[in-house]
């Protein structure tokens, strides 16, 4: 076998390079973003992404994604490998360049977009900095190489042949292990964090074959594939499994303009909220941007002249919308852009501009033609349309008149609200609690300062298949709308957010889960800023009440309770569950839920739009085997909720 030992003699160049590893060390998140568990997986999405941008460029068709039993990732692809010669700049192989150097991916490459220069985009090495150890092996030629790295990086030996293959496999292989001393929160992966995304990224490249094997005992699911040829018209289908649609045919387009490629997929339900998502190359765009505007304009454009045309609408009538073309509508608008801007406060916003009228052209065109040849269900579309024009316009005149009468007065706070004294908002803090029983144990129990209190009975209103005019009619929710005082919908300013608090208190039980879910409902549907902005959470009650003579403790969790009859020495030990929040009394409910040195809480994020979207679905959707499936599933009680 030939020897391709590469000499490897260190210079100052070489201490440089490790040293910008250090860096990464030293300072992950200004990397990664965090070493929370969102961080790890940033490192699995780092190697994956550069395999996509192998198949991307026409090269791989295949990757295999596995987590083991030690949380060790395994990312291979069947490009061509990496490039195995010695580097120009650095006089060692490429594939150490690549992983040693920072910002090194990036740079090199060149040629077709990467998706990998996007969000996270940091390289390769910045996963092998935050590695125990990482391993690459390189099939190319016949030949395998290998290269090992550990200790913060380091190459434990230079590139080798280390063996031979079938000279037609070509690839390369990642493995590696977070570094636990940098992700000391956890190095365990999760399986639904990892099989969202990769299923994600499969619609989103349509034709790229995803394999996920997740062999931690306990994993649901041990090996999936995810390969979708229809690509964007296969996620509305997705998206839309649990809702009833109303239209029989997926509306698709691609095309490509200036050197952007452009998909669209859309599709309307019988619901009345719409679930619009953007990505540009790959990256989920949350904040829009001119993809998405370029979108909402054609579908606008095209949909008002054809309800014009074909006489839905009266030459004098009010044209339709925004909000009214886009009620029920579930769409995926993805692009590939070679040189992307990204703007907002969380850098997921487009901010180029060009981009709007290449969407908008492409997708109008095909929109067009889609109503021209399927009038039946563009008549069911239309429809829809002016329903919701309609209603609009009625709630608007309800509005108006009560506004008059005086009768919706906003500015009194509810009677059921138990108010704190300060008025300073950032230490100010509100419990929704479920029940008055429960809710008056709170009002006493509290601190009165700064904690208040609104009781809320019975469930609140299904939002999701409520109409924005009929939720202003529900007692519950004007209360809850009253009381936080920053407005709702679209007029929602958290810089009038009474409390940055809103904790949400329920039972530890199905129902309470099921009030919490309607509560999560509603603010992700009405009062999106609220939650991103991190206001909203959990309260953690205690399941277990735990006595030996005059010692107590409460347990939060099963685990916790075995905890808690170690330490107490099981004899004689007194037990006892509570079912609901009203069996504590006010000191209890203090001590163990509200006082804010001792008790947990949960803050709730939108980290994933759609999963939470798929999870209210399930929920409150129509459907009753998937609402069934998802409780069963998820009956245990979930510690870091991201809805
Ligand atoms: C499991 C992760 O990284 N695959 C991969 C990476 C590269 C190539 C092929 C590649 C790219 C190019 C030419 C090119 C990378 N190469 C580089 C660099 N899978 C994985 N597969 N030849 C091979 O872009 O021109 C960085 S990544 F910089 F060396 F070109």
């Amino acid at each position: 076998m030939e020897n391709h030992v590469v000499e490897h003699s260190y210079t100052a160049e070489d201490i440089q390079v490790l040293e910008g590893l250090e860096a990464v060390r030293k300072r992950p998140g200004m990397y990664i973003g965090s070493t929370s568990e969102k961080g790890l997986h940033h490192l699995v999405w780092e190697i994956v992404d550069n395999g996509i941008d192998e198949a991307l460029a026409g090269y791989a068709t295949d990757i295999d994604v596995r987590v083991d039993q030690e949380n060790i990732v395994t990312v291979e692809d069947n490009g061509r490998g990496m490039p195995t010669g010695i580097h120009e700049k650095t006089g060692i192989s490429t594939v150490e360049t690549i992983f040693t150097v920072l910002h090194a991916g990036g740079k090199f490459g060149g040629g077709a977009y990467k998706v990998s220069g996007g969000l996270h985009g940091v390289g390769a090495s910045v996963v092998n900095a935050l590695s125990e150890f990482l391993e690459v092996t390189v099939y190319n030629e016949g030949k395998v190489y290998f290269i090992r790295f550990e200790n913060g990086g380091k190459a434990v030996a230079p590139l080798k042949v280390i063996g031979s293959c079938d000279p037609q496999k070509h690839g390369s292989v990642v493995r590696f292990k977070a570094d636990p001393t940098i992700f000391t929160e956890t190095t365990r992966y999760s399986h639904d964090v990892l099989r969202d995304r990769l299923r994600q990224i499969a619609f989103l490249n349509k034709g790229i074959r995803i394999l996920f094997q997740d062999e931690r005992e306990g994993e649901k699911n041990h090996e999936q594939v995810f390969l979708y040829s229809g690509g964007l018209r296969e996620y509305v289908a997705f998206l839309n499994k649990n809702k009833q649609v109303i239209h029989e045919d997926i509306v698709y387009c691609e095309g490509e303009e200036e050197g952007i490629e452009v998909e669209v997929a859309m599709q309307y339900n019988d619901g009345f909220v719409p679930n619009i998502y953007s990505f540009c190359n790959n990256i989920n765009t949350v904040e829009g941007g001119y993809h998405e505007d370029g979108f909402k304009l054609a579908l606008n454009r095209v949909i008002n002249n054809y309800a014009k045309e074909n006489n839905f609408l009266k030459k004098d009538e009010e044209g339709l919308q925004g909000d009214d073309v886009r009620e029920g509508l579930t769409a995926i608008i993805s692009i590939k852009h070679p040189d992307p801007q990204y703007e907002g406060q969380t850098k997921t916003k487009l901010g180029n501009s060009e981009v709007r009228k290449i969407v908008s052209n492409i997708f109008g065109a095909q929109l067009e033609r889609f109503l021209l040849e399927n009038p039946d269900q563009a008549k069911i579309i239309i429809e829809k349309a002016m329903v919701a024009s309609k209603a609009r316009l009625a709630a608007k005149k309800a509005r108006e008149l009560t506004r008059r009468k005086g009768a919706l007065e906003i500015s009194s706070l509810p009677g059921k609200l138990a108010d704190c004294s300060s008025k300073d908002a950032s230490i100010s803090e509100i419990y929704i609690v479920e029940g008055d029983s429960a809710g008056g144990s709170a009002k006493q129990g509290r601190n009165s300062k700064y904690q208040a209190i609104l009781p809320l009975r019975g469930k609140i209103l299904n939002v999701e298949k409520a109409r924005l005019h009929r939720i202003f009619d529900n007692a519950e929710i004007r209360s809850m709308i009253t009381a936080f005082g920053c407005g709702v919908g679209n007029e929602v300013d958290t810089s009038k957010l009474r409390y940055h608090k809103i904790v949400i208190m329920t039972d530890a039980d199905v129902d309470g889960a099921h009030i919490r879910t309607l509560l999560l409902t509603f603010f992700f549907r009405f009062l999106k800023p609220v939650v991103e902005q991190g206001y909203v959470y959990i309260a953690q009650p205690p399941l277990y009440k735990v006595q030996k003579g005059n010692q107590v403790r409460y347990a939060y969790s099963d685990d916790e309770l075995e905890r808690v009859k170690t330490d107490l020495g099981s004899e004689r030990l007194n037990i006892q569950r509570y079912k609901g929040l009203g069996e504590m009394n006010p000191e209890q409910l203090w001590e163990t839920t509200m006082d804010p040195e001792v008790r947990t809480l949960i803050q709730v994020t939108v980290d994933d739009a759609m999963d939470a979207d798929e999870a209210f679905e399930m929920l409150m959707g129509d459907e009753v085997e998937p609402r069934r499936k998802f409780i069963v599933e998820n009956a245990h009680f979930v510690k870091n909720l991201d809805i």
